[in-house]
C-alpha cells in the first residue's frame, strides 16, 4: 500500500461549545478525499499534548485556531504532499519528527491530530476497508462493539452548577446488545428528566448533554440516578444499568486537599468516601477519582477498591505510553481513558492501548467535552476491541453521532461481538 498525499487543507470550524477548532481535508493521488474534525477538552491534564491557539483577544476571545490552520495548509502540507508513505503510521512518524517538540506544541497538537485522523481514514480507503476494519488490522485487535457509557448529569468544568463531580454515567452492562444498551440509556435519561423536573430542579444541559441541576451532593445525584433507572424498568446494578463516575478530581484539588460540596477532604478521606459510595450505589467505574499529581493517593485508591471497581486514569495518564508504563509499574489504576488528542497521533493512541492490554488494564475510548460531528472514536473503539466508549449523553447531535455510528455498525455487521472486553 502506498499513500501519496496530494493535498492537505484545514479550515477553522466551531466545536459544540462555540469555540473554534479545525476540520482537516486530506486528498491522495488516487483521488480519495477524507476529512477529520478535531475535538478539544475543558478539564485537561497538565501533561496533555498542547493545542495551538491564537491568543489574539480580538478573535474568539483568544481561542481562534487560525495559526493551527496555517500550519496544516502551510508547513505540514509542504512537508508531506507529494511524498509516498507506506502507512498512516509513517505519516504520524513524519508529523512527530517535523514538530520536533515532546508536547507537539510547535505545530500544535490540534493541527497534528487532525492530519493523523485524516491519514488513518486515507489508509482505510487505500485498503478498501471501513475505518474500524483498518484500525483493527493496524492494531492487531479483534473488533468488538463497546458498552456505551452515557453521561447524564454534568458538573465540574462542564456545567455552571455547584456539583464538584464532573460526570455521572449510565453503564447498561446487562443489555444483551448495543441497540438495547442505547435504548436503556435513552429511556433512563427521559425518566431522570422527569424526576428532576418533579423535584423542582432545572433540566438545562451541561456541555456533554447531561442535566446540570443545582445539586452539590454526589450522593444525592446517585440516589436520583438509581430511582430513574428503576422508573425506566431496569435493575440498578451490573445485571441491569450500573453507574460510572468521572469526578475529574484534579479540578477540586487544592495543593494538598480536596474540596467536595464545601467539605475539606484529605486523599484518604476522599478514598473513604468512594468506598462508602461503592457500598451504597451500583458504581462500577471511577475515573480520575484523585488528582493527577496525587500518585501516592492513587496507589492507595487502587489497592483499596481496584478489586471491585474499575479505577481509571484520564488526566493522570493523558493517553501517554510512557506515563501509562510508569503507572503500571507503580500499580496506579487498572484502566485507562483513551483520547486521541491528549497524545496527538492515532499511532501513539494505539500504542497506549496496546500497553494497557498487555498489562491487563481495561480501556475506555472517549470523546472530549468540545466535540464535532466527526465519528472517528466510534470506529476507533470498535477496531481496537476496547469494549467501552463514553461519548456523553444520549442527546445532542455531536454526542449522539458516535452512538448512531455504532448502531449502524451493529446493524450492518451483526457478527460483531458486543460487550466489555
Ligand atoms: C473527561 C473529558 C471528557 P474534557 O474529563 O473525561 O468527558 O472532559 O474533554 O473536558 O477533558
Ligand atoms: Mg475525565
Amino acid at each position: 500500500m502506498t499513500l501519496r498525499i496530494s493535498e492537505l487543507h484545514a479550515v477553522e470550524i466551531l466545536d459544540s461549545r462555540a469555540r473554534p477548532t479545525l476540520a482537516v481535508t486530506l486528498a491522495t493521488a488516487d483521488g480519495t478525499r477524507v476529512r477529520a474534525g478535531v475535538p478539544s477538552g475543558a478539564s485537561t491534564g497538565s501533561r496533555e499534548a498542547v493545542e495551538l491557539r491564537d491568543g489574539d483577544p480580538a478573535r474568539f476571545g483568544g481561542q481562534g485556531v487560525s495559526r493551527a490552520v496555517a500550519q496544516v495548509s502551510g508547513e505540514i502540507a509542504e512537508a508531506l504532499a507529494g511524498r509516498d508513505f507506506g502507512s498512516a503510521a509513517d505519516v504520524d512518524a513524519a508529523l512527530i519528527e517535523l514538530d520536533g517538540t515532546p508536547t507537539k506544541s510547535r505545530l500544535g497538537a490540534n493541527a497534528i491530530i487532525g492530519v493523523s485522523m485524516a491519514a488513518a481514514r486515507a489508509e482505510a480507503a487505500a485498503r478498501g476497508a471501513e475505518l474500524w476494519e483498518s484500525l483493527s488490522a493496524v492494531a492487531h485487535t479483534p473488533p468488538r462493539l463497546p458498552v456505551p457509557h452515557f453521561n447524564v448529569v454534568n458538573g465540574g468544568a462542564h456545567a455552571a452548577n455547584a456539583l464538584d463531580f464532573q460526570e455521572f454515567m449510565l453503564a447498561p452492562l446487562g443489555a444483551p446488545g448495543l441497540a438495547e444498551a442505547v435504548r436503556a440509556g435513552a429511556e433512563v435519561y427521559g425518566r431522570l428528566k422527569a424526576r428532576l423536573a418533579a423535584a423542582g430542579h432545572a433540566t438545562g444541559l451541561g456541555d456533554e448533554g447531561g442535566f446540570a441541576p443545582a445539586i452539590d451532593s454526589p450522593e444525592e445525584v446517585l440516589g436520583l440516578l438509581v430511582e430513574a433507572i428503576e422508573d425506566a424498568g431496569y435493575t440498578a446494578g451490573r445485571e441491569g444499568v450500573a453507574i460510572a463516575l468521572d469526578p475529574a478530581a484534579s479540578e477540586f484539588w487544592h495543593e494538598d486537599h480536596y474540596v467536595v460540596a464545601g467539605e475539606r477532604l484529605s486523599s484518604d478521606e476522599l478514598i473513604d468516601r468512594y468506598e462508602e459510595i461503592v457500598g451504597r450505589f451500583p458504581v462500577r467505574s471511577i475515573e480520575d477519582g484523585l488528582a493527577e499529581g496525587d500518585w501516592d493517593g492513587w496507589v492507595r485508591l487502587t489497592a483499596r477498591l481496584g478489586e471491585e471497581v474499575q479505577i481509571m486514569g484520564d488526566d493522570i495518564f493523558v493517553t501517554n505510553p510512557a506515563i501509562i508504563t510508569e503507572a503500571i509499574d507503580r500499580k496506579v489504576g487498572n484502566s485507562a481513558l483513551i483520547k486521541v488528542n491528549q497524545i496527538g497521533t492515532v499511532t501513539e493512541t494505539l500504542e497506549a492501548m496496546r500497553i494497557c492490554r498487555d498489562a491487563g488494564y481495561t480501556r475506555m475510548v472517549s470523546h472530549r467535552s468540545g466535540e464535532t460531528e466527526d465519528t472517528f472514536i466510534a470506529d476507533l473503539v470498535v477496531g481496537t476491541g476496547a469494549g467501552q466508549l463514553k461519548s456523553g449523553a444520549p442527546a445532542r447531535g455531536e454526542r449522539v453521532a458516535k452512538y448512531n455510528r455504532l448502531l449502524e455498525l451493529a446493524d450492518i455487521q451483526p457478527e460483531l461481538p458486543y460487550g466489555l472486553a
